[in-house]
């Protein structure tokens, strides 16, 4: 544990983590919690992909290595670009914190790995709760490789496919593991239409005190 202060205080903004193995709809179901509870989504993997095509970056050929096999970006890269992420959202909506409201955001795909989740909740915020979409790993095949037909995504043949869930089981599944000891993880299965997981999400959310934006 290290004792810096985080970057942001939780009287200016909420984190909640969203969870779940590759293609188990934490993109798609982040469209419909952004619409519905005001959060400001922010994918660390779609962050990685376009720093690996920014002109200039030099971590650009680092992470097309990783991310094609499956494996995870040393997270001094990953944890700065979502906390200058959400700096620069704060920096383009200054009224939200002066109003007295939080900026709520929603952080996709991330932390994978225990020590990362310690290192952002340290230095750059404390998380409010994870959301984890739990999906057997036929489903997320399935999903995958029918996507793999147009995302064009480095990552979405076969071979990287495998690996992606092995990475998930071994390293990020502990993430959610220690949350859940902690009581902060609303667990929902994510097999089924994204209509029916979404209703799943909104009941737990209930359950759990967090309410829709008016
Ligand atoms: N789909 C979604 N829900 C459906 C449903 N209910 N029924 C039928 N179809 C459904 O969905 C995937 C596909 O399934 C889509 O075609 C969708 O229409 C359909 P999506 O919502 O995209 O699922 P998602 O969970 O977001 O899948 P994604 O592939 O993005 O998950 P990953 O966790 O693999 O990808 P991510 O972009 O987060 O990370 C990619 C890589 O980046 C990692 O493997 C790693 O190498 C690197 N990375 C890091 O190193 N560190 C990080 O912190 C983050 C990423
Ligand atoms: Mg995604």
């Amino acid at each position: 544990m290290s004792s810096s202060k985080p970057r942001f205080s939780p009287e200016e903004v909420t984190v909640v983590f969203l969870l779940g193995g590759p293609g188990s709809g934490k993109g798609t179901q982040s469209t419909n919690l952004v619409r519905d509870y005001g959060f400001v989504h922010l994918s660390a993997g779609d962050l990685l992909r376009g720093e690996q095509i920014r002109e200039g970056s030099e971590y650009g050929q680092l992470i097309k290595t990783y991310i094609t096999e499956g494996k995870i970006v040393p997270m001094e890269i990953t944890v700065a670009l979502l906390s200058n992420a959400m700096a620069e959202h704060l920096a383009k909506y200054p009224d939200t914190v002066k109003n007295g409201k939080k900026a709520r955001f929603l952080i996709d795909g991330f932390p994978r790995k225990l020590d990362q989740a310690v290192f952002f909740e340290d230095t750059v915020c404390p998380s409010q709760f994870t959301l984890f979409l739990d999906c057997p790993e036929e489903v997320m095949e399935g999903r995958l490789l029918k996507r793999g037909e147009t995302s064009g995504r480095d990552d979405d043949n076969a071979e990287s496919i495998r690996k992606r869930f092995r990475t998930f089981v071994e390293t990020s599944m502990p993430v959610v593991d220690e949350f859940a000891k902690q009581d902060k993880v609303i667990s929902v299965s994510a097999t089924g239409t994204v209509e029916e997981v979404y209703i799943r999400i909104q009941d737990g959310f209930e359950k759990r005190g967090v309410k829709p934006s008016a």
